[in-house]
């Protein structure tokens, strides 16, 4: 198995954790985004939308993280990933959905905003991208109660929020510690060798 990957993407690192939750054995394959290798025709001939991760599996090519972990989980269901029941497996979905479109977007406005040179980054623009995530942590604080994990059992919705709620910090924005169920979820987080394994 291979995978394009470019270390510092969140998309990339969602990847990683499965693999490494599910011990498979992998070649990286270091894509050069800031010098453009991911626009290249050889790239995309393996996705269209020239962005990694990209996992080859044989001659199976799979694109798009969130679509890359359902296949992993699929083909290789041990350890299971997702809930075996279809309520479990729709509230796993959702969650993707929202760290996908909400969450994750959030981070990365954020993240680009304090890239740019001092003078250039806008104060109004950085609050509003830090309220996305402090109103997306509300949110998790609710789909938490009562539960050590988004689906009760660690899933691939946990997964697609670590790269994003264990980068907070380094966003400038800290978890309210009265968010007591999503606190206790990051330290879960934290502890496990899959999620370390990324240096986060
Ligand atoms: N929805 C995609 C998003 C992947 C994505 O945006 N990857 C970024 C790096 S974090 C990328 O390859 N960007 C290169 C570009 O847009 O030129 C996924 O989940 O895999």
């Amino acid at each position: 198995m291979r995978l394009y990957d470019y270390p510092d993407c969140p998309f990339a690192q969602k990847v990683r954790i499965v693999l490494a939750e599910k011990e498979l054995e992998y070649e990286t394959v270091f894509v050069d985004l800031r010098q453009g290798e991911q626009r290249t025709a050889e790239f995309l001939k393996m996705n269209p939308y020239g962005r990694v991760p990209v996992l080859i599996d044989e001659d199976v090519v799979v694109y798009d993280s969130t679509i890359i972990n359902e296949y992993l989980e699929d083909e290789y269901p041990h350890p299971m990933l997702m809930p075996e029941d279809s309520a479990g497996r729709a509230r796993v979905r959702t969650l993707e959905d929202f760290c996908d479109n909400s969450f994750l977007p959030s981070a990365g406005f954020v993240q680009a905003e304090l890239g740019k040179p001092d003078e250039d980054q806008d104060e109004g623009r950085l609050q509003r991208y830090r309220k996305g995530l402090t109103d997306g942590l509300v949110r998790l604080e609710g789909f938490l109660a009562g539960r050590e994990f988004l689906a009760d059992e660690f899933s691939l919705a946990d997964i697609a929020f670590v790269p994003a709620v264990l980068n907070l910090s380094r966003l400038g924005v800290e978890v309210d510690p009265r968010l007591r169920n999503v606190t206790a979820w990051l330290s879960r987080l934290r502890q496990r060798p899959s999620i370390r394994s990324l240096g986060l």
